[in-house]
């Protein structure tokens, strides 16, 4: 499971749709997604690691500066493969075709946030949604011919 969001000002550049649709079209399965504007207060413990570096109070400033669009990603290797559709922290480091080389500014306005380990992820993810907010179904079930739009002839 990995949390992936859209930063301030990722959701200021209008690529929200961007980066979830690139996400979707890889395969991966979306369980939740929710726009929020959290408090310092509120946000202070997802960067828990953080805490202490000399970034840690310009990164809060920045992450409550605007909505984040939040979201929650299942799918096969998921952490590994979405944290490499990323890119590096530092936009200008990015590989060509990364999100955060596409669109991000500088190693504090990147664009997204991707969780980097399975405990993470899960971690992550429970920070913003309750486990029954975790949407369960079955994509195969939409590929199915009952359901293939008519053909028009
Ligand atoms: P990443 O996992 O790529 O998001 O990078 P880190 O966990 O190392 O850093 C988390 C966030 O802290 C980055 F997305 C942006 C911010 N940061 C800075 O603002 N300055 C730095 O020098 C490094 C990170």
């Amino acid at each position: 499971m990995s949390c992936v969001i859209v930063k301030p000002d990722g959701v200021g550049k209008s690529v929200v749709g961007k980066i979830i649709d690139r996400l979707e079209g890889e395969g991966f399965r979306l369980l939740a997604a929710r726009m929020i504007r959290p408090t310092v207060e509120q946000f202070s413990d997802f960067y828990a690691e953080h805490r202490g570096k000399p970034f840690y109070d310009g990164l809060l400033k920045f992450m409550t500066s605007g909505p984040l669009v939040v979201t929650a990603w299942d799918g096969e290797n998921v952490i590994p493969r979405v944290r490499a559709l990323i890119g590096s922290t530092n936009p200008k480091e990015a590989m060509l075709g990364t999100f955060r080389a596409q669109w991000g500014t500088d190693n504090r306005r990147n664009l997204v946030h991707a969780s980097d380990s399975a405990v993470s992820g899960r971690r992550e993810t429970a920070f913003f949604f309750t486990a029954d907010e975790l949407a369960s179904y079955d994509p195969s079930r939409w590929s199915r011919p009952e359901f293939a739009p008519p053909v028009l002839v």
